[in-house]
């Protein structure tokens, strides 16, 4: 049966509210004055993803490459004035690169072909000084980075996707930078023609552009026509400088993007929004309907949306159009965008991809992950390790489904996106069987969204055990995709009930699976007085990723080894049993069980903190003292007081000792204070500084996590002072939720 004639021989439910049926499908659907509630919502229901749309997300699993200066100079934010011979690549494996993503199950790849900096990884016609990849030594200036991987991704069929920054460092900093140079709108036509430099596609626009926009429009167009198909174009919306009022005519770039890449959804804009943050954290409930105040088709800039709630009703309430704009869940494998080094730079581990693979494309959004190639132009091992033992999980849990056998709603296992099945109002419920019991502990379930939007507001699944049924995993909405995580559960009955939705629930596919637990991730945490914790990984977010107990599971055949000498541990490593005093160096714990070991976890500590004393601040309040800022807690921090000049902290750390390094936690609430330049003072008196270094720390408000900075050179000193001279938000107080000296 087809599910067209399935959906006509359904008893349609009362659920359909009446309105819907004057209301057609669409991609935004304005609300009208005087709208009531019901009618808002049987709008909502109507909004649906476009065909490109829906293709991204069924993508679910793509790539991020940042590579570019920043790699060199190991900054994550450049200035734009960097030498263009700093990025010394001598060798660029693209090939390496895309199997490696083939390997993770990625489809797609984007590349950073321009980042803040300026500096352009292909050979533009229109950056004056060269300033990108022809004015270094990579391959006597010849060399394309976007070349390379367009080639790379014909050869292991992944789609590509680029990302051009807007914010252009070298455009604003360069005496002739187009970027803010107050040029006036006049009618330009793209491209502009380069002598020698001909395009094959002889398309041409004329836009009402500045030079700015001009310059832009042209770079997308040699983007979009000279490297085969495009499918994704993504602005980011991070701005570390403007100049001159500077605007974007955003409708041109739509215009040249939607003629030239038909098949690209833009990033940043109408298509597909940021979510929130960059740490991989996840919405538990991520409606794809939102609201907005403007038509998204007219809007010019897209604000950031941050917030936890953006899609329940109330927000439907307040908003004037109904939009499609799904979510897309982009965070980084190792800490920071760009490559800097092997040790200290923290790479997540399988354990951890894998988690946020479930939580994002099972939880309704794509889940991009950033690999950022090493200074060879190649992943490194460990990231490649990674991301082959991610896709095997990945592989061994999902290409197996544990409901193939199964009977029940024919449109929901016959894995056919299009075909679905209507619940009834009365009992909005399903029943699946399978002909012998199965263990299993994720459910994967799918709306049909192209169809019939977003509808399901609360669900939970059943297994029939002992003669009834046991509710074993509960969720708010489902939308393109929710996977449910559980404890094994094994039966063979299963039930999924609709608790709430906003229409008649549509339901597409249901598929069933068995992630085989591996001995859990682990985490080290050191008190003031040099205690060292061993315990598994809290999962972020409050989300209990498999619904299971690690810290039960412990003990029951799985333990913890360790070591203190930088060593990975192995079976005869020493046994953790209980905290210990580390003074300083590297911990490295894995928790091992009869056949398999979990991944190593590492933690360099600093300095104990005990015996520090606060000899100064620029001021601090009750709540956020500034002996937050040291107090081996990284949830809470020290903000203080607005400041008329530089806010500063100066310490006493009891005793003289020759130090290498620094590391900053900024704390994770809100934008005040995060202290993105500084300078280092010590003394010999706690009372007479001088300046021994100076820090940086770039694109701090989306990504705050601990930074290190290594001293120029190590002094040594007892005293120390730390001096904001600037902060992201440009205020004036500083916030520290922890610092740490290494020596
Ligand atoms: C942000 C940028 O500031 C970061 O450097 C990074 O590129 C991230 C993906 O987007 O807006």
């Amino acid at each position: 049966m087809n599910f067209k004639t399935f959906f006509l021989l359904l008893a349609l439910p009362v659920w359909v509210p009446a309105f819907s049926q004057t209301v057609k499908p669409a991609n935004t659907i304005p609300i009208l004055p005087g709208d009531s509630k019901e009618t808002i919502i049987s709008k909502a229901v109507q909004v649906v993803p476009t065909a490109n749309q829906y293709a991204a997300l069924r993508n679910e699993f793509i790539a991020f490459v940042h590579v570019g200066p920043n790699t060199f100079t190991r900054k994550e934010w450049g200035n734009g004035m960097e030498d263009p011979k700093i990025f010394d690549l001598k060798t660029l494996d693209t090939d390496q690169w895309c199997a490696a993503m083939k390997a993770a199950g990625m489809k797609m790849v984007i590349l950073t072909v321009k980042h803040h900096d300026g500096f352009v990884l292909w050979q533009s016609r229109y950056t004056k000084h060269g300033h990108g990849i022809m004015a270094s030594g990579f391959r006597n200036g010849k060399g394309d980075i976007l070349k390379d991987l367009s080639a790379s991704c014909k050869k292991y069929g992944l789609k590509l996707g680029i990302y051009l920054s807007p914010a252009d460092l070298f455009q604003i900093e360069s005496p002739d930078g187009l970027y803010g140079n107050l040029s006036k709108y006049t009618t330009r036509t793209i491209p502009r023609p380069v002598a020698g430099r001909p395009f094959k596609n002889k398309t041409t626009f004329q836009f009402e552009a500045d030079d700015y926009n001009e310059y832009f429009l042209n770079q997308l167009f040699e983007l979009l026509t000279e490297y085969g198909p495009v499918d994704e174009v993504w602005f980011d919306g991070a701005h570390p400088k403007t100049k001159g009022g500077q605007q974007y005519n955003y409708a041109a770039w739509k215009k040249l993007i939607h003629t030239l890449a038909p098949k690209a959804v833009i990033f940043g804009k109408q298509d597909i929004r940021w979510c929130g943050n960059e740490a991989g954290k996840t919405r538990s409930t991520e409606w794809n309907v939102i609201p907005f105040n403007e038509d998204p088709n007219q809007m010019n800039s897209f604000p950031d949306l941050t917030a936890n709630d953006l899609g329940s009703r109330e927000q439907l309430y307040k908003g004037r159009y109904l939009h499609y704009q799904q979510a897309e869940t982009n965070t980084s494998i190792r800490e920071g965008w760009f490559y800097r080094d092997e040790t200290a730079q923290k790479v997540r581990s399988a354990d951890d991809v894998f988690d946020i693979y479930e939580r994002s494309l099972g939880g309704n959004s794509t889940f991009l992950l950033n690999i950022p190639p090493n200074r060879e132009g190649r992943f490194s091992n460990e990231d490649v390790s990674v991301l082959k033992e991610a896709g095997a999980r990945i592989r061994e849990t999902y290409a197996v489904n544990l409901f193939k056998s199964a009977t029940g709603p024919k449109p929901v296992l016959d894995a056919d996106p299009r075909s679905f099945v209507l619940l009834k109002e009365q009992q909005p419920e399903l029943i699946i069987r399978t002909p012998q019991p199965v263990t299993i502990n994720r459910l994967v379930l799918q709306e049909a969204i192209t169809t019939n939007g977003e509808r399901v507001e609360q669900h939970a699944a059943d297994a029939w055990i002992d003669g009834q049924w046991k509710e074993i995993a509960a969720a708010t909405n489902i939308g393109y995709k929710r996977i449910l995580r559980f404890p094994e559960t094994t039966s063979s009955r299963f039930r999924i009930r609709i608790l709430s939705s906003r229409a008649t629930p549509a339901i597409s596919n249901i598929t069933a699976h068995y992630y085989k637990m591996r001995p859990p991730q682990l985490q080290l945490t050191r008190s003031a007085s040099g205690l060292v914790t061993i315990a598994p990984y809290q999962p972020a977010f409050n989300w209990k990723p498999h619904g299971e107990n690690t810290l039960k599971n412990l003990g029951t055949g799985i333990e913890i080894r360790y070591t203190t000498d930088g060593t990975t541990p192995t079976t005869s490593s020493p046994v953790y049993v209980a905290p210990f005093t580390v003074v300083r160096g590297p911990v490295k714990a894995m928790a091992i069980s009869k056949n398999s070991s979990g991944p190593v976890a590492s933690q360099t500590f600093g300095l104990i903190k005990q015996n520090w004393k606060l000899l100064a601040t620029s001021g601090d309040t009750a709540q956020h003292s500034a002996a937050l800022a040291f107090d081996a807690d990284e949830k809470t921090w020290w903000q203080s007081t607005p400041a008329s000049g530089h806010g500063f902290i100066a310490l006493d750390l009891g005793k003289v000792y020759t130090l290498k390094s620094f590391s900053y936690t900024p704390h994770a609430q809100n934008k005040a204070g995060l202290m993105s330049k500084g300078t280092i003072q010590i003394s010999t008196d706690g009372s007479h500084w001088t300046n021994a270094d100076v820090f940086e720390f770039g694109n701090l408000i989306n990504d705050p996590v601990t930074r290190l900075h290594a001293f120029k050179q190590a002094f040594t000193t007892r005293y120390i002072r730390i001096e904001a001279t600037e902060t992201a938000a440009r205020d004036n107080s500083v916030s520290i939720a922890e610092l740490d000296f290494f020596e």
